[in-house]
């Protein structure tokens, strides 16, 4: 898979123009800073939030004392797609995947007792960015914190919403008006504020290789840039708060390369326009070690994978990192996978004498040949996607999410043929079961607490005010005129709430609806003399040549859950195979499921669910499917579920529980055999 020479020499090296170029000169290959890490080690930032605002600040003052130096506020999806705890749409999401907020109330919860004029805190936000940037504002501002103190970072990147991670709200347009809204307000009022982590990391974890995944990245900080030049910023007085965010996977000195290439590219990039100072043209980056590279298969493995991935993103030269905890293919961390995944980072950090010198890898023949390879490899993609009119373009021609999909069906196909080794997984396979403990979220007791709250705060506030404040940013949207930023901060200090400040814009924008597809041949092109795979086909073809049909599945993603990585490499593989398969769109009702199942007959229905809701979505499908006279439909369910949950998904009536790193062969015949099953009564 990695394309590397048995061996490297000075020939390999002998015309690099960016060899001479020492750790904090451009274009900062060797690192951002001259000192780097003996001056200041990265900055260790743990992504943690689940539950209410108490239980995530419960976990954070945790964290902190436990050798945490930085704050990293994981959301909820019902937060991400701006709807309130109390929104009918969001009940099984609520609390899932990070912490409920709903107010400034929440955010002042959230934070309670930790000084945010010495702790920086990044927020993964985007989708709903304002309200939450605004919540975040006004709590400080309550707890008598200045705003030119607040050291931090907001996502806000809202691109790579709509080629990957999909916790988008409004469409490409006002979406993009909204981040730039963003930056412009906190360039003038939070000058140490962060704002915008452009990130690759969703690219790598929706499967990206290292090179796609930077050029992606690359390709929409530009677009960003061009917003920004736009308004009138000064590139020299602003990009420093522009941040990069890279996923670090098992390629170890690809993802080294990679970073070091990033810094090269995006000092060009900068100085290209113009900007002149050292300041404006060094790229700062978090890393986060890679969550696909993790296995639900003897999940200790996982300490291990993540150790190298850090060492990786380490070397090359990162400012602030988070390792993942060993269990996250099963569930959200618990307190003791956390603290052995911050761990991880501490003993690098004082055990190892790695922040002792810059760049270490700095004049290998090897390092230095792979990052200029890097480089030309990303600026390949980059004018390919320049040759279709920008990232926007792409990102609406469909091209982008294609590449990542053929790239991530790839990968699965080189696993299940165990051309890609994963030990545990295809090679060494162990029959011990090792329980490990997962953490469990009581959902129902928080949307009750998270009601009751709501009520409180309505009751409290001048309605008046609200009204006026929300009618403000309507006008605003509507008119294209005012800064969104202040006008929220304005609404959230009247207590209005997350999910109204969302509404009086969507009044002027309609919440943007996509289509997800696969394509059939992204899987198994690479599989076509794979025994294994032969003849699973042959199974579905004697199926077929049987029944005179070919088999049929829906693949459905219910909730808010937008992860779809495996949804559609399942689907590929499935219709490679021979069935005939649809794939709903995100963020499906059982409603809409039932329609799909009117409008065609399928055979069963794969369900996908990354998000933990899985429990109360299948019954709630279930239900619907019962009452509809689809009580025999056969139901399996993919994604990132709790072993001990198992039992009670079958007594609902899943067939069958497909986790991380199931070969696409064991799930076709899975499913083929049930779905023959039914075919001969
Ligand atoms: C640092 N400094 C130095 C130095 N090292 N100065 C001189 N010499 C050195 N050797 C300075 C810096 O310039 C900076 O000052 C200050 O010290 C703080 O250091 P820093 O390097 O900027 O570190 P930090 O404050 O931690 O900021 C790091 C970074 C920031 C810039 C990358 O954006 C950040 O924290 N990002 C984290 C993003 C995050 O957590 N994302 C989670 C995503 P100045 O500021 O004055 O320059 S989780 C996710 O999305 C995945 C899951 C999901 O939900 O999909
Ligand atoms: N707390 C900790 N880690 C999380 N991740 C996602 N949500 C949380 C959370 N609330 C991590 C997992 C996942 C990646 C996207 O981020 O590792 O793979």
């Amino acid at each position: 898979m990695q394309n590397h020479k048995p061996y490297y020499t000075r020939d390999d090296i002998s015309d690099l123009p960016h060899l001479s170029s020492l750790p904090g000169e451009a274009p900062f290959v060797r690192g951002p800073f001259e000192s780097m890490y003996r001056q200041k080690p990265w900055t260790i930032r743990q992504y943690t939030g689940f539950a209410s605002a108490e239980e995530s600040n419960a976990a954070f003052k945790r964290c902190l004392a436990e050798g945490g130096q930085g704050l990293s506020v994981a959301f909820d999806l019902a937060t991400h797609l701006g709807f309130d705890s109390d929104h009918p749409a969001a009940q099984a999401d609520v609390g899932r995947t990070g912490v409920a907020i709903d107010s400034v109330e929440d955010m002042k919860r959230l934070f309670a007792g930790i000084d945010l004029s010495q702790v920086s805190v990044s927020m993964t936000m985007n989708g709903a960015v304002l309200p939450i940037m605004a919540t975040f504002i006004v709590a400080a501002e309550e707890s008598g914190v200045p705003r030119q103190q607040l050291r931090g970072t907001i996502q806000n990147d809202i691109l790579k919403e709509f080629m990957v991670r999909n916790t988008y709200i409004f469409e490409p347009e006002p979406s993009i008006r909204i981040s730039t809204d963003v930056v412009e307000y906190l360039s003038q009022e939070l000058p140490n504020f962060n704002s915008m982590s452009i990130s690759g990391y969703h690219f790598q974890e929706a499967g990206a290789e290292p090179a796609l995944e930077l050029a992606l990245t690359l390709a929409n900080a530009r677009a960003y840039l061009d917003q920004i030049a736009d308004r009138g910023i000064d590139l020299d007085a602003f990009c420093h708060r522009l941040s990069f965010f890279f996923g670090v996977g098992m390629n170890f000195f690809d993802e080294i390369a990679k970073l070091r290439a990033a810094r090269l590219l995006w000092s060009e990039e900068v100085e290209r326009r113009g900007a002149t100072s050292d300041r404006a043209k060094r790229m700062k980056m978090h890393c986060q070690t890679s969550g696909w590279s993790l296995t639900a298969q003897e999940p200790q493995n996982n300490l291990i994978r993540t150790t190298i991935e850090a060492m990786a993103a380490v070397f090359g030269g990162t400012q602030s990192l988070h390792t993942n905890a060993y269990d996250e293919a099963l569930s959200l961390p618990t307190d003791h996978s956390a603290r052995l995944a911050r761990n991880t980072q501490l003993i690098l950090q004082h055990e190892t004498g790695i922040c002792d010198v810059a760049d270490p890898w700095g004049g290998s023949y090897m390092m230095e040949a792979l990052t200029q390879a890097m480089v030309n490899k990303v600026r390949g993609y980059v004018d390919d996607i320049d040759a279709q009119g920008g990232v926007i373009a792409a990102i609406e021609s469909g091209w982008v999410r294609d590449r990542i999909h053929e790239s991530a069906a790839q990968t699965q196909a080189a696993t299940d043929s165990g051309r890609r080794p994963i030990i545990g997984v295809n090679r060494f396979v162990s029959d011990e079961e090792l329980q490990s403990s997962t953490r469990q979220i009581d959902a129902e007791s928080l949307i009750g607490e998270q009601r009751h709250r709501l009520q409180q705060l309505r009751e409290r506030r001048d309605d008046e005010a609200v009204d006026h404040a929300l009618a403000a940013l309507s006008a605003s949207a509507r008119q294209q005129q005012g800064n969104l930023l202040a006008l929220t901060v304005d609404a959230i200090r009247a207590r209005a709430t997350l999910g109204e400040c969302t509404r009086a814009l969507l009044l002027s924008w309609p919440r943007y609806r996509a289509l997800s597809r696969f394509s059939p041949n992204a899987y198994a092109e690479s599989r076509r003399h794979d025994a294994s795979w032969r003849r699973a086909q042959r199974r579905v073809e004697t199926f077929s040549l049987n029944n005179l049909r070919n088999p049929s599945i829906l693949i459905v993603k219910l909730g808010l859950d937008g992860h779809d990585r495996g949804a559609r490499v399942v689907a590929a593989a499935l219709a490679n195979a021979g069935f005939r398969v649809e794939l709903s769109p995100l963020f499906s009702t059982p409603q809409q499921v039932l329609q799909q199942l009117h409008k065609t007959g399928f055979d069963a229905i794969g369900i996908s669910l990354l998000s933990g809701a899985h429990l109360a979505l299948v019954q709630e499908l279930k239900t619907a499917l019962d009452r509809e006279g689809y009580a025999d439909l056969p139901l399996f369910l993919g994604g990132v579920i709790p072993k001990e949950d198992q039992t009670r998904l079958e007594a609902i009536g899943i067939q069958h529980v497909f986790g991380p790193g199931t070969p696409m062969e064991r799930i076709v015949e899975s499913i083929l055999a049930r779905v023959a099953l039914n075919a001969t009564e």
